[in-house]
């Protein structure tokens, strides 16, 4: 069945390879690669304007057309995991079995744990998670198979078994470590009735069912970014070394702890949270701008705004919105959030160098968790971790499937990019 896709690749290969896609601009060298087209991701596309879409799909369209675990109710993420991975979407009892599959590849090793025990408990959660995913990392079916000796061509197939599994794993990982460090270390053991996000809200200690159907919207919407964002593009890098995908999701995870990525999430609710402190819940608007400017002031970004490449309101944040007004349109944060929304943008314009003064995914994530009782900030990051190994983990698949080759670009130094200018210019 692969051989189509692979056909297809080689004839894109063969007969368009030197099609140009646009000019490398110095800017682009010395600006972070900014809109420099440069890497073949298919399991998702974002638009500037309109925001991500799954294979094809966008997020309001995968609300309609996957499989939900109540009537009228929000994506269940093994429907996403399966459309991400075939391009196509399943049916209801085709999520239900892959919910079954996950759950039958879920157990952790012991020395898991002991790996992350071996941490000191303040250890930010980001450095206990990651350390769970190195040690998950013994059991690699691609490490194992690599050594023996397999034909690229079958690469993918103990990719396709580490990411199962990796991606079955990582919500025992990542509760053991919410519990090890806000909750006294009581674990609480897996429901095996329950779907993926459901299952991973449970073992954090949360079972109200707007929790869980937080959590499904939560997970589905985090998994994949296009290729280009740090923790995608890392993954990608680092697999495309044969480094196998704990290894290269390891790595990912390194770039998203960072607080320009998904560590902004953390960020977030901090930065709300001391907004209410310094100023009360009855904030006027004119304080809320008096705050965001001595933000600015102070040298800091007014994080959840702004993205590499979006140019309107993520529409990961619209849909979080949606939930918020459906089910805690009281809640005084969430209240907190729309007032930003108004406040934020004209004032990042008026600052006249911030090229998208919208909103992103991160703006409003930290308040609906909060609202249900996952008040920890610093964990928040964790949960992106989780979600975007669904992404991260379905591109890794196809990424040796189609047998996609070692990723080197050319760097250049300064002296060279002047002497090049220069010979341009005579
Ligand atoms: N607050 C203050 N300044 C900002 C902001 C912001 N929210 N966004 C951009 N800028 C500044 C940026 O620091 C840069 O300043 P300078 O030239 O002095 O270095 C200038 O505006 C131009 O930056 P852009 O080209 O608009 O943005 P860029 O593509 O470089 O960076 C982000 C994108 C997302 C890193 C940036 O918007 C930011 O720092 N946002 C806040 C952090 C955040 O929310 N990150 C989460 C992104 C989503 N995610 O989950 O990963
Ligand atoms: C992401 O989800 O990875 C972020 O929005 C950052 C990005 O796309 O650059």
């Amino acid at each position: 069945t692969l051989t189509p896709l692979r056909d297809r690749l080689k004839k894109l290969k063969s007969e368009h390879g030197k099609v140009q896609l646009g000019n490398i601009t110095v800017d682009m060298v010395l600006g972070g690669m900014r809109g420099m087209t440069g890497m073949l991701w298919e399991t998702s596309l974002l638009d500037p304007e309109e925001g991500i879409r799954f294979r094809g799909l966008s997020i309001p369209e995968c609300q309609k057309v996957l499989p939900a675990a109540v009537k009228d109710g929000e994506p269940l993420p093994e429907g996403l995991l399966w459309l991400l991975l075939t391009g196509k979407v399943p049916t209801k009892e085709q999520v239900d079995a892959l919910s079954k599959e996950l759950l039958s590849r879920s157990t952790v090793p012991g020395y898991v744990y002991k790996a992350i025990d071996a941490l000191p408990v303040t250890a930010h959660p980001m450095t206990q998670f990651t350390t769970g995913v190195m040690a998950l990392q013994v059991d690699s079916e691609f490490q194992k198979a690599y050594n023996k000796g397999m034909p690229k061509t079958k690469f993918w197939e103990p990719t396709y078994e580490d990411c199962l599994n990796l991606i079955s794993r990582l919500p025992q990982v990542a509760s053991y470590v919410y519990r090890r460090i806000f909750k006294d270390g009581k674990a609480i053991a897996a429901d095996n009735t329950l779907d993926y996000a459901a299952n991973f809200s449970h073992m954090l200690g949360f079972d109200d069912p707007k929790m869980l159907e937080l959590m499904r919207l939560y997970i589905t919407i985090h998994t994949d970014h296009e290729g280009g964002n740090v923790s995608a593009h890392t993954g990608h890098l680092v697999g495309s070394a044969l480094s196998d995908p704990y290894l290269s999701f390891a790595a990912a995870l390194n770039g998203l702890a960072g607080p320009l990525h998904g560590l902004a999430n953390q960020e977030v609710l901090l930065w709300i949270k001391s907004v209410m402190e310094e100023t009360g819940s009855n904030i006027t608007t004119d304080q809320l701008k008096e705050y965001v400017w001595k933000t600015l002031k102070s040298g800091k970004v007014v994080p959840g705004y702004g993205h590499g490449v979006l140019r309107n309101t993520d529409p990961r944040y619209s849909c979080q919105r949606e939930f918020a007004l459906k089910y805690l349109p009281e809640d005084p944060l969430f209240q907190l959030v729309s007032k930003l929304y108004e406040v934020v943008p004209p004032i990042l314009t008026e600052l006249g160098k911030v090229k998208n003064p919208w909103p992103n995914v991160d703006a409003h994530s930290g308040v609906l968790l909060n609202h249900f009782g996952l008040t920890e900030a610093r964990y928040y990051t964790v949960l992106f971790g989780v979600s975007r190994s669904i992404g991260i983990g379905s591109q890794l698949i196809w990424d040796r499937a189609l047998g996609l080759p070692l990723e080197r670009p050319k760097s250049v130094t300064m002296e060279w990019l002047e002497n090049h200018c220069k010979k341009v210019a005579a």
